[in-house]
């Protein structure tokens, strides 16, 4: 944890900000990059642009952290597995095959994902020293979820489907986490300092399906990266009071919570953990004066804790990056 720490909070008493999906379609100068790039996946495949859209809200904003400009469906796309990012319905992915599946092997897996550490290492490069690089992937959950085509909507996923495929799961899990951490090894070893892992679907899992679905295969990843020193995050969205014992459990450097979590609970019952997030994006979408009085909340809560102000989910992108901006200043004074 006390590197985690040191890293993302620059020595800055316990003080740091970033934002999930901090890059994207809510600034103006993204917009115009992607519209000339409507394809998703080769748009986060020229590292060039991928490095140049990474820091855009660097120097609108000054925040202490760039995440990567990539996305988690980047993983099954390397696997072999068409992806494709339909305007206004979002990801679309070729039908799962576990016989093409198994097919993969690590060197043509790092090949294709080649221009996401070239991204990493530019970044780096042209990145203050004092701020950090983040790195993600997706838990094997919530890449399964996309992979089998389990999702029916935004909140609904086809449980049956899972149950059914109780040994394929295992085997794609297993595969899946090989697969992970080469990810995650290579883009440290490009220049990343911190990964975080979104497990975005998790609420989606059946309590007592929990353990083997989300808990198991995110200890895994977290004992690789302690294992390898890499300071990890988890995010394991919408699994309400079982934070406490995914925290217990897989104990990770850092977590981020979701907004449904009471920033007291939260201070309550994560212990041992570096705390991150929790705003409800949609908090930005409000007046100068509500937002401030949720900054507050959470500023309030965690006082004295190392805490890294963060959302508790993506920016929205009909946020006003003025308001960004407002939240940002609010907060290095408060
Ligand atoms: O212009 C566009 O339409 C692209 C929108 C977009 C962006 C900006 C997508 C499509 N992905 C991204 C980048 C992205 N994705 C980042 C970049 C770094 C940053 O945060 O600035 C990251 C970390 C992700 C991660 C990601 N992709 C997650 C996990 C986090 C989360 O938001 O829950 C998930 C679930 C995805 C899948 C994905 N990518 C994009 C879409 C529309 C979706 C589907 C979301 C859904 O199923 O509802």
């Amino acid at each position: 944890m006390s590197n985690l720490k040191e890293i993302l909070m620059n020595k800055k008493n316990c003080k740091s900000v970033w934002f999930m999906r901090q890059a994207g379609r809510y600034l103006p100068e993204f917009r115009k990059i992607r519209s000339q790039n409507p394809n998703f996946i080769n748009f986060c495949l020229n590292s060039k642009l991928s490095s140049e859209i990474t820091l855009q809200p660097i120097k609108r904003f000054d925040l202490d952290s760039a995440i990567i400009f990539s996305d988690i469906l980047i993983v099954p796309y390397a696997l072999n597995q068409n992806v494709e990012f339909i305007k206004d319905k979002g990801p679309k992915l070729e039908k799962f095959n576990i016989e093409n599946f198994l097919k993969n092997d690590e060197n043509s897996f790092i090949k294709r994902l080649n221009p996401v550490y070239e991204a990493i290492k530019m970044t780096r490069k042209n990145l203050q020293k004092e701020k950090s690089l983040i790195s993600f992937v997706g838990a094997p959950w919530t890449l399964l979820v996309y992979m089998i085509g389990a999702k029916l909507n935004k909140n609904e996923i086809n449980f049956e489907i899972i149950k059914k495929k109780k040994k394929e799961i295992e085997i794609i899990y297993n595969k899946l986490n090989d697969y992970l951490c080469i990810h995650i090894k290579n883009q440290i070893k490009a220049g990343a300092d911190v990964i975080q892992i979104f497990d975005s679907w998790a609420g989606l899992i059946p309590p007592n399906e929990l353990d083997r679905l989300c808990y198991r295969p995110n200890f895994r990843i977290v004992e690789f990266c302690k294992k390898n020193k890499i300071p990890v995050i988890c995010f394991p969205r919408g699994i309400k009071e079982n934070y406490k014992d995914f925290n217990n459990l897989i104990k990770p450097d850092g977590i981020n919570i979701d907004y449904s979590i009471d920033p007291y609970w939260a201070k309550e019952n994560l212990k041992d953990t570096v705390i991150q997030g929790g705003l409800n994006p949609k908090i930005l979408l409000l007046s100068n004066k509500e937002i401030y009085n949720n900054v507050k909340k959470y500023l309030d809560a965690f006082k004295g804790l190392p805490y890294v102000f963060n959302l508790g989910h993506g920016m929205l992108p009909e946020t006003n990056p003025e308001k960004v901006d407002k939240l940002v200043k609010f907060y290095r004074e408060y």
